[in-house]
């Protein structure tokens, strides 16, 4: 397992290189050029000057996250080939300075949806919340207003550009279907994959987060049949998963561990983190401990070790805690708490199996 750490870069984070650089154990940041917008094509020079920034703090940069699909994508619209050749581009561009894994997600409109940045908890830390009612009685857009109030950042999946044609991009999906979606997937990854096997990179999308469908848009990337689906829609080494324990954890009838067991192969990156899912449907992110949430993260990091997971691992959101101010889900404290808890895990699984393949020997 290769220990990850999600950076927004320079002047966009609030967490620097050489803090990362001290956590134990990690190796490298996740990385986007997050000013890029969805469609675009990602200008050389800036790619190598994260990779030149990151080297210099002894971190690698091997796994990016996201290169985000323009919608046109996911509509299916003729505009649609000329943003793929432009990910065709930014992929060959990836490739050459290392990149070996590009998580990505097909939401449509929405990339991870919230109704409170930061709920406060019994112990005074605070922590992304999810209302369930209200992204089904509420306006979209009210809801949107009111959570970027609280936030003077721009979020992946909420910038700003996005935002101001939310009514015309809502209006576009009216008529569009899960199975929709599903052909449009496919055309996408029949363009992209080939690509990345040329390129020795693997994709791996992310899954929907929450995985249901929100405000009448229909969402696909949910349970462990879909994700088999995808795997068959191009089926192929190069076209994985990012296998996030938190989205997929929200819905407890999603049973993590077999996934991993089925997909193994196909899991180049894994998020890890814990929820806490109220009867309701509502659900709360907490710190990683397994006894904290619903998702049994011990039991998740037993089978990833099971499998001999040697991919990218990153812990992901994190609670705001001890005064940190920081971007929503993305401090610096909690998220190194949860590699702690995670290393903790793998290490005492690591040495146990080591010693007692020292003992057969012996
Ligand atoms: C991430 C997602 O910050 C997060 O919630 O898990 O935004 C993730 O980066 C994207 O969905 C991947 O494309
Ligand atoms: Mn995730």
């Amino acid at each position: 397992m290769r220990m990850v750490f999600r950076w927004f870069g320079e002047g966009n984070d609030t967490v620097s290189l050489e803090q990362i650089r001290q956590i134990p154990g990690v190796e490298g940041i996740v990385w986007a050029l997050h000013d890029c917008l969805a469609g675009e094509e990602w200008p050389m020079d800036r790619i190598m000057n994260v990779r030149d920034q990151a080297l210099r703090a002894g971190l690698h940069t091997e796994v990016v996250e996201s290169v985000n699909v323009h919608e046109d994508i996911k509509l299916g619209l003729p505009t649609r080939d000329l943003y793929i050749e432009k990910y065709v581009r930014t992929i060959e561009k990836l490739a050459q300075v290392g990149v070996k894994v590009i998580c990505y997600n097909f939401m449509p409109v929405f990339d991870w949806v919230r109704t409170d940045l930061h709920k406060r908890m019994d112990d005074g830390s605070t922590a992304l919340f999810y209302e369930k009612v209200k992204t089904t009685d509420t306006d979209p857009s009210e809801l949107v207003k009111s959570i970027m109030n609280n936030s003077d950042l721009s979020m992946p999946g909420w910038e700003p550009e996005r935002l101001a044609h939310l009514t015309a991009l809502f209006e576009s999906y009216r008529d569009v279907t899960e199975e929709d979606l599903w052909r449009n997937l496919g055309y996408f990854l029949d363009a992209i994959i080939p690509v990345a096997e040329r390129c020795g990179i693997q994709m791996a999308i992310h899954p929907d987060d929450p995985p249901w469908p929100i405000f009448g848009l229909p969402r696909i990337m949910t349970s462990q049949a879909n994700l088999r689906r995808f795997l068959q829609l191009h089926d192929s080494p190069a076209n994985g998963i990012t296998l996030c324990s938190g989205s997929l954890g929200a819905n407890p009838s999603n049973d993590i561990i077999a996934m991993i067991h089925e997909f193994a192969e196909r899991i180049p990156f894994t998020h890890i983190r814990n929820v806490r899912v109220y009867d309701n449907g509502d659900f709360i992110e907490t710190s990683h401990r397994a006894q904290d949430g619903t998702v049994d993260i011990t039991g998740i990091v037993k089978a990833y070790h099971n499998v001999n997971f040697a991919g990218y691992c990153r812990p992901d959101h994190g609670r705001h805690i001890w005064d940190e101010e920081c971007r929503p889900g993305y401090g610096l404290y909690d998220r190194a708490l949860g590699i702690m808890y995670l290393w903790g895990a793998w290490d005492t699984l690591e040495r146990t199996k080591q010693q007692s393949e020292k003992r057969n020997l012996s």
